[in-house]
């Protein structure tokens, strides 16, 4: 039978309202890659396996999420929807909107999205409107505009954003027959660890397929929920998650403390790092924030916190490295200029 999206596959195991109407880009069914080389290299003693987000219809995780809330907000009778995005958010708001035949109007923080993402909400109609502070300034506008007008929220405060975040759960544990021993995964807003929770939780009770211990991961420049409290001025060159109010930072420290998994940071280096040993161990290319996951992972396991004999590890990572092209060049030489010339090309290739 053809797939027909997320909807359509997990609807029955979503909390929905009747009126739900499906906007679909046929979203989820992401590849649960094996990593053999990338564990080896981290010590070897387990199976790694990447869910690669980055595989969705506009190259997040959100679409998860969007095809959900914009579902239920184009059956409810919504003409607008309105989000506060570090980008992907944003790009995924903008084509469930265009889809569903809605408006979409999208806050950014000025000057801090990566290239890919900004070009996607442009090029699918919403309106972009850049704000002169960060992501948590953008996110209580939006919560107060919505409130004010008839303008659907499509944050991850949405519940249905969380309903349809579930899925990532579900597909693993359809693809491995049970749930890992542990899931890494990045943390900004906190949404996705809360969904993520909610559906290992829901399948268990359902099949018995077991719950992984969770690691939540931030950049060290924006860690509120490692810190114990906001952060005012995030940083981080991981934009995606460039986040000092987690508006669901409680569920992710429930998550954390109920699957007796932990969330802690990593710096930018790390991450970085990761990054480029994904694409160049795997052929995985990442965005920086969805390589945090994994250098949180190696960051546990250099500590020496780590044991997991012969476990499998899923690492979430979350959205594409197209979306942040100029980033994985950042400190490392240019491509030689040479002439059209076979003796010019030998020189350098047999050198
Ligand atoms: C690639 O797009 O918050 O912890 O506005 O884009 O659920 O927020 C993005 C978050 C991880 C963190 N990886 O997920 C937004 C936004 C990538 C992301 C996260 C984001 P949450």
């Amino acid at each position: 039978m053809s797939y027909l999206g997320l909807l359509d596959k997990y609807g029955s195991l979503l909390d929905l309202p009747a009126h739900t109407r499906p906007v679909s880009l046929l979203e989820g069914n992401t590849p649960l890659i094996p990593a053999e080389n990338l564990a080896r290299h981290l010590g070897g003693d387990f199976e790694l396996y990447v869910k690669f987000e980055g595989l969705n219809p506009t190259g997040s995780f959100k679409d998860r999420g969007m095809t959900a809330a914009v579902s239920e907000a184009l059956g409810r009778g919504a003409k607008t929807v309105i989000c506060a995005s570090t980008g992907n958010t944003a790009a995924s708001a903008a084509a469930y909107a265009a889809r569903a035949g809605l408006k979409s109007i999208v806050l950014i923080p000025q000057g801090k999205v990566a290239a890919g993402k900004l070009a996607g909400a442009i090029a699918y109609g919403a309106q972009v409107i850049q704000i002169d502070g960060s992501f948590d300034d953008a996110l209580t506008m939006v919560v107060d505009i919505s409130n004010k007008y008839p303008i659907c929220l499509v944050n991850s405060i949405n519940p249905y954003r969380i309903e349809g975040q579930k899925t990532g759960a579900f597909e693993i544990c359809d693809t491995l027959g049970s749930a890992p021993d542990w899931l890494c995964l990045p943390v900004g807003n906190a949404g996705n660890i809360t969904a993520y929770w909610a559906g290992f939780k829901q399948y268990d009770d359902l099949k018995s397929c077991g719950k992984p211990q969770v690691l939540g991961v931030q950049a060290a420049g924006a860690a509120p929920l490692v810190l114990g409290h906001p952060v005012e001025k995030p940083e981080t060159v991981a934009t995606a998650i460039r986040i000092g109010k987690p508006a669901r930072g409680e569920q992710a420290l429930e998550a954390a403390e109920e699957s007796k998994g932990r969330i802690i940071a990593v710096s930018d280096d790390e991450i970085l790092a990761m990054q480029r040993l994904l694409a160049k161990l795997e052929g995985i290319w990442v965005e920086p924030a969805s390589a945090a996951g994994l250098a949180g992972l190696a960051h546990e396991i250099a500590a020496g916190k780590f044991h997991a004999p012969g476990r499998r590890i899923v690492a979430i990572c979350t959205g594409h490295g197209l979306k942040d092209p100029d980033i994985i060049t950042y400190g490392m030489e240019k491509p030689r200029i040479v002439a059209p010339k076979l003796e010019a090309l030998e020189e350098i290739i047999l050198a």
